[in-house]
Parts: C-alpha cells; structure tokens; sequence
C-alpha cells in the first residue's frame, strides 16, 4: 500500500542539534516505511549558498541521500538558495514552487505556504527582492564571509519585524487558498510555513477541499501522510 509523507519547517541549524537528532530518527524509522518523502521547505534555518561547508549540510545530504525511497524538495522562504548541488549530494529532487500529486484517484496541490500569506506586503517584498535571478546571482558570488554577514544581519532584522506583526497578517489568506485550489483543479492542499498544524475544510462556490497545514519541528515533529484512507496530520517527539 503506498504512503506519501510530508514534512516542513524543520528549520535544522547548528544551534538546535536535538532538532537534528530528531529528523536523523525521523529519517531511519517512519521515513523508510512510506513511498516518497516531500519536503515542503524550510529544512533549514538559513542557507547562503551551496558552497557553505557547514558539517549540518553534509550530514543531512548524507542521511536523505542514504533512504531508499525518492525524496522531493520544494523551496521554503529561508532555504530558498539551496541548490542543483546540494541536490546531488542528499539525492533528492526539487520540484517547483506549486506542484501536483495525482495519486487515489485525486489531486493534491503541495508548496511551502508562504506564497498564500498575501497580507503580509512587507514579505512579499522581501521576497520579490530575493527570488530577482540576477540579485540571487550577485549574492551568490560575494565571498561566504560576506554572504554570512549579511544573512545574519536581515534575520536579526527579520527577527524584530516578526515580533511586531500580527499573527492574521501572517495566516494565509482565505482567497489566495480557494485560488490555488481553482488554479491546479485541486481538492487537497497540503503545505507549511505558518506553523499552525490543522486539517481545514474549504467551501466556496463548486468547490468541497481540504487544506492540511503542517507543524514546525520547534518542540516535537510534525507529519502528514497521505494514503487511499485520505489526510492524517500527526506530531511525535523528536
Ligand atoms: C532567509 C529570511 C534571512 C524571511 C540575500 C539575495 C541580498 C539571497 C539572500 C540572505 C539571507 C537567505 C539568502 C534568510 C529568510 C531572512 C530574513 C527574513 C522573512 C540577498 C539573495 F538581498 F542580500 F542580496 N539571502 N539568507 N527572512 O539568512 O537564510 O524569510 S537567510
Ligand atoms: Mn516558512
């Protein structure tokens, strides 16, 4: 019988090792007991560039590359960088920033979520600044003294914006959901990023869907798989 997990916002960095530990147990127990594994994004805290020689980078590439069954990769708004190479080495694939499961006869929209928080204008500015292809290329082509300094200072930055914003404007918008569902002729959406775990219903005019949001890995691990049975969000500790 075929199950699809997913997982998101694990936000592993060198600061939180049992975070790490957790996804490692994660990896070498549920993770070899489904079909394929997708991670919706923010896998890691930060990411500067490929060629970062970080010892966490290595050891992930290394525990995804060693599963048996084929991972995919969708691009959070922290690990947005990671790259063709880092690809190679943990052997997964990365998929476009909405993309399509056909699977029980039904289809599944999957991304990291941020996309849907339109309310959050400041973000989305933030964000267009740092998807511009020819921005990204500078970026990635200053020395990784320079790169490291400048990540560090937007997210001390980030970190006070966040503090003062409220948490409606960082939910997703209800419109900006039924469109994704319109668009890819969905009736399953699952992603992550606003860190509040739930199954909704979603209504509107000729449409009856669901929207599996996952949880961040900040105090236990968050799941959802996917299986003829439908939906089932679960957390385990680390
Ligand atoms: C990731 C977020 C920091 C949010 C910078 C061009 C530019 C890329 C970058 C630097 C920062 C990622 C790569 C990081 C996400 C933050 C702060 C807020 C809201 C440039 C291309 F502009 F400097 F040229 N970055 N890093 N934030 O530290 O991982 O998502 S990061
Ligand atoms: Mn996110």
């Amino acid at each position: 019988m075929s199950r699809i997990l997913f997982i998101a916002d694990l936000h592993l960095c060198q600061e939180e090792p049992a975070i790490t530990a957790g996804f490692l147990r994660f990896l070498a127990h549920q993770a070899q007991t489904c079909s394929e594994l997708y991670i919706l994004g923010d896998l890691f805290e930060a990411w500067i560039g490929d060629d970062d020689p970080s010892p966490l980078h290595r050891q992930i590439a290394q525990a995804i590359a060693a599963l048996s069954i084929p991972v995919y990769f969708i691009h959070g708004n922290r690990d947005f960088l990671v790259g063709k190479k880092f690809a190679r080495q943990a052997n997964m694939q990365i998929l476009p920033e909405e993309y399509v499961l056909e699977r029980f006869g039904q289809r599944l929209v999957i991304m990291h979520g941020d996309t849907l928080c339109t309310d959050d204008v400041d973000y989305l500015k933030f964000r267009k600044k740092v998807h511009t292809p020819w921005i990204q290329w500078l970026f990635l082509r200053l020395p990784l003294s320079v790169r490291l300094n400048i990540a560090r200072k937007m997210r001390q930055r980030s970190q006070s914006a966040h503090q003062h914003k409220a948490m409606a404007v960082m939910d997703v918008n209800p419109q900006a959901v039924i469109e994704v569902f319109e668009r890819h002729n969905a009736t399953f959406l699952v992603h992550g990023h606003t860190h509040q775990p739930a199954i909704h219903s979603v209504k509107a005019v000729s449409l009856q869907a669901q929207r599996a949001v996952l949880g961040a890995w900040h105090q236990e691990g968050w799941m959802i798989e996917w299986s003829e049975k439908g939906l089932i969000l679960s957390d385990f500790p680390w």
